[in-house]
């Protein structure tokens, strides 16, 4: 790899200040800082939708949904005292032995020691420094600026997408490639139907379902919890009641799912308590009994697929000696043959769309479950009618199965990056902890690049990723870690230089989303809170110090980038025939609805009726049942066709030690890891825990009450969480949502708040996806009889100056 593009020293860091100087003569800004009233109120845009927010004498007091919303998530009331929140990090902080010892400090002590507080300058030119003297004698491919995360909604602020950028402007950087959500997925997905539209939309409309469909399956459930939120932003809440309203026109929800969620209730789904990681089992067996019944479309499997002999063999258990019966499954998922053969007998005489969620790919051959959905949807044959067929997944954020544009703003634009190295975003700390050690992924061989610094804007990866003590040993490794980030997370906190961000309430965007027809102008409400800074600010200067600025910026501030990715937007838009008004009307009226995109849509409509002017993206041109690309990779976790896979663990095999199956979903009261520090997550807490959902059967046979401390602990970890008694889990399940704060108490060697990944095993999906795998876990839990520590990690860090 190249480094030399950013080989730069002290003279050519001045120079690039000098271009600073430059920046200063640029155009005056649209909406100028000195402009900003200290009490006024402003429409904006969140992850959580949109709302209107007050502001007094510079501080956030109130919060009004956007009047257009019909179901606006009371999260976005959060934001007041989130954003005044004492756990903000008020200035760039250095941890304390970095400071004095630099790379040779020990890593094992990051989240352990003070921080000492910088002013920026300072900051950032150790920041520099360190960028300059990493890749001086170790190479670009030392510094790793994946930055996955969830950032906040925004085209331009986006945290993690500037990062990128700025990395590959001054010489590049590896990178991770994927997702947390749907990493396995999204690999698989193009093998076998040539793109990922089955998961980013457009899939058919929830109008279209209500017409047409008899029965929806809802593989994974279709928690609304999940609709609350959506990537960019929206401007309607729209989930809740376009599924509603498929119910009253008549369509049946059968939920297949170890936890009953809101949903299954309100639209009177059958619950069907599957257990955890098995229903590729059951869809394999759906099939198996379709193709008994005679009722397999062959025609359909004919045109419009290959590889189905191959698959057929498969499941009349001709090709391994295990024939796919309805009693096989029964004894892998725990549902009664009697049922499944009824509902086999049932789905292949109904119009039936199988909505698989997001979640049971993120399991060990998590891939499997997916491509199980695809066949079955093949053997009943109504891939492409409307209201038949499948998708993934119709509720995992909300907006999916809405009719919207084919366009959208862009953000951003991440630039090519000069290292073309990368990993799978969620083997992370293999690659920290094995350095010039194998891997596999998606047919291609790599080795781990050696990483000595890492950069992180926009995710918690402490709160993200699997096994976080491993991560804590794996995190221990690189000489230098930067994280820029509004608040104290637990990865903020074990990062050695942190820098100050603002939030979205303190800066100009637009608000956009692909399955949202609503654009916000998400005008500036506050002045930045202490010494934050806007992400894009902090990387420019620090580009300078490369002597980069212009490569990054393009010579473009905040308002001149906004004006300019609207402008781009408006004329991808216009291919559309749809006509978005200028900037400064956008601006001045602050929200524009776009309109309605096709009504009718179905997805894979037009492959049905051309699949050869509508052939697929795949070798074959078809829905590819096996897959010789796939086969040709020699995997033996994913081989050619889909397969059941016994999970590495899973109640079918539990041992005594770890009876009990924790699934992790999305929570209700915060998005991943952000709102965790706010007030209504901080109410759901039990004994000031996150709360853990125990069937009534397991708590009495461990004497647990409601609200008791629960320690929860496997061979990876132990936490602690607050006992929610219902049985609105299956018994041997337990489910603790995601994203809590850990707060690791070293003495103890508890996670004294409850983040799963605590006690998550980190390992793919498998060599195909290499997908987060973490809905595949064993644990056991006990009373924790001890008084329980308070919780830390809501207040900040100790800061010594
Ligand atoms: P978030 O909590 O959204 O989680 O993991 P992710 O890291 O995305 O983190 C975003 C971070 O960005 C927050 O710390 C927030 O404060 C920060 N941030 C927000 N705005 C800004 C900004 O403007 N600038 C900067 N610099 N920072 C900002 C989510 C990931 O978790 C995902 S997507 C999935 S699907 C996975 N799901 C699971 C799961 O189901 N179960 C488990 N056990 N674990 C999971 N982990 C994964």
């Amino acid at each position: 790899m190249n480094g030399s593009a950013i080989r730069t020293n002290r003279r050519q860091f001045l120079k690039g200040t000098t271009a600073m100087g430059l920046a200063a003569m640029l155009p005056l800004p649209a909406f100028a800082r000195s402009a900003l009233p200290s009490t006024h109120s402003v429409l904006t845009s969140s992850h959580w939708g949109a709302f209107e927010i007050a502001v007094k004498n510079g501080r956030l007091t109130g919060v009004t949904p956007f009047a257009a919303d019909p179901k606006p998530t009371p999260m976005i009331n959060n934001f007041p005292a989130l954003v005044h929140d004492k756990t903000r990090i008020t200035q760039p902080m250095v941890r304390q032995s970095w400071l004095q010892n630099r790379e040779s400090a020990d890593g094992m002590m990051r989240g352990q020691e003070p921080f000492v507080p910088v002013d920026w300058d300072t900051a950032l030119d150790l920041v520099a420094e360190e960028q300059m003297r990493i890749t001086e004698s170790h190479g670009r491919e030392a510094i790793f600026a994946g930055s996955y995360g969830w950032a906040s909604a925004g085209r331009f602020h986006a945290a993690d997408t500037l990062t990128n950028r700025y990395f590959a402007k001054t010489g590049g950087y590896v990178d991770g490639i994927g997702n947390y959500s749907y990493g396995a997925g999204m690999v698989l997905l193009p093998h076998i139907l040539g793109s990922n539209q089955a998961i980013s939309g457009p899939l058919t409309n929830w109008s279209v379902i209500a017409e047409h469909t008899d029965v929806a399956i809802l593989f994974g459930g279709a928690a609304f919890k999940n609709g609350q939120i959506s990537w960019g932003g929206t401007g309607a809440h729209t989930t809740e009641i376009a599924m509603q309203q498929a119910r009253e026109a008549g369509v049946e929800f059968i939920a297949i799912n170890p936890v009953l969620e809101d949903d299954a209730q309100t639209v009177d789904a059958e619950w069907i308590q599957i257990r955890p990681n098995t229903d590729t089992a059951l869809m394999l067996a759906l099939a198996q009994e379709v193709v008994t019944l005679g009722r397999a479309d062959e025609a359909f499997l004919n045109r419009y697929t290959v590889g189905w002999p191959a698959v057929r063999d498969y499941l009349s258990g001709q090709s391994d000696g295990v024939a796919k019966t309805p009693e096989w499954a029964s004894e892998i998922t725990g549902i009664s043959a009697d049922w499944i053969r009824a509902l086999a007998n049932r789905i292949s005489q109904s119009r039936t769309m199988l909505m698989t969620s997001w979640s049971l790919q993120r399991a060990d051959h998590g891939e499997q479950s997916w491509w199980a959905t695809i066949l079955l949807a093949s053997v009943l044959g109504q891939i492409g009618l409307p209201g038949g067929g499948f998708g993934f997944s119709y509720t995992s954020t909300n907006g999916i199965g809405m009719p919207v544009t084919r366009h959208a703003i862009p953000g951003a634009v991440r630039g090519r990056n000069p290292v073309r190295r990368a990993i799978p975003v969620a083997r992370i700390a293999d690659m920290l902890l094995a350095p010039g050690e194998p891997f596999q992924f998606n047919g291609e061989d790599d080795v781990y690049p050696e990483i000595r610094y890492i950069h992180w804007a926009g995710g918690n990866p402490f709160h993200h990723h699997q096994d976080l003590q491993r991560l804590t040993r794996a995190w221990a490794v690189p000489e230098t870690i930067v994280v820029q980030e509004p608040w104290w997370t637990p990865t903020a906190r074990r990062a050695d230089i942190v820098l100050p961000a603002t939030t979205t309430l303190e800066r100009n965007d637009i608000g956009a989303s692909i399955r949202d027809r609503w654009l916000f102008a998400m005008k500036q409400a506050i002045e930045p809170q202490a010494q934050a800074r806007n992400d894009f600010d902090i990387l420019a200067d620090l580009a300078d110090r490369l002597g980069q600025r212009s490569a990054f910026t393009e010579d473009r501030d905040e308002s001149q980038w906004l004006r300019h990715i609207w402008e781009v937007g408006r004329e991808r838009m216009a291919t559309d025939g749809v006509e978005l008004p200028d900037f400064d009307a956008f601006w001045e009226t602050g929200a524009f609805e776009l309109p309605e995109g096709d009504p009718d849509f179905v997805f894979l409509g037009d492959y049905r009726e051309d699949p050869e002017a509508f052939a697929l993206r795949t070798p074959s041109g078809r829905i590819e049942l096996f897959s010789e690309t796939i086969a040709s990779f020699d995997y033996d976790d994913c081989p050619g066709h889909a397969t059941w896979f016994a999970p590495r663990e899973w109640l079918g095999a539990a041992p005594d030690e770890t009876p009990l199956h924790l699934i992790s979903s999305h929570p209700k009261w915060r998005l991943h890891s952000q709102m965790d520090n706010a007030p209504l997550a901080k109410q759901a807490k039990i004994a000031g825990r996150e709360p853990i959902m125990i069937n009534p059967q397991d708590a009495k046979a461990r004497g647990i009450s409601a609200g008791d401390v629960v320690e929860v602990y496997n061979e990876r970890g132990r936490m602690l969480v607050g006992a929610n008694v219902t049985d609105r889990v299956r018994p041997g399940v337990v489910v603790v949502y995601e994203g809590a704060w850990v707060d690791h108490d070293n003495e103890l060697g508890i996670d004294i708040h409850g983040n799963p990944n605590t006690v998550i095993h980190d390992a793919g999906t498998s060599r195909l996806g290499q997908g987060c795998a973490a809905q595949t876990c064993l644990v056991a839990m006990r009373r924790y009889e001890a008084p329980a520590p308070a919780i830390t990690v809501h207040d900040p860090p100790a800061i010594v100056t």
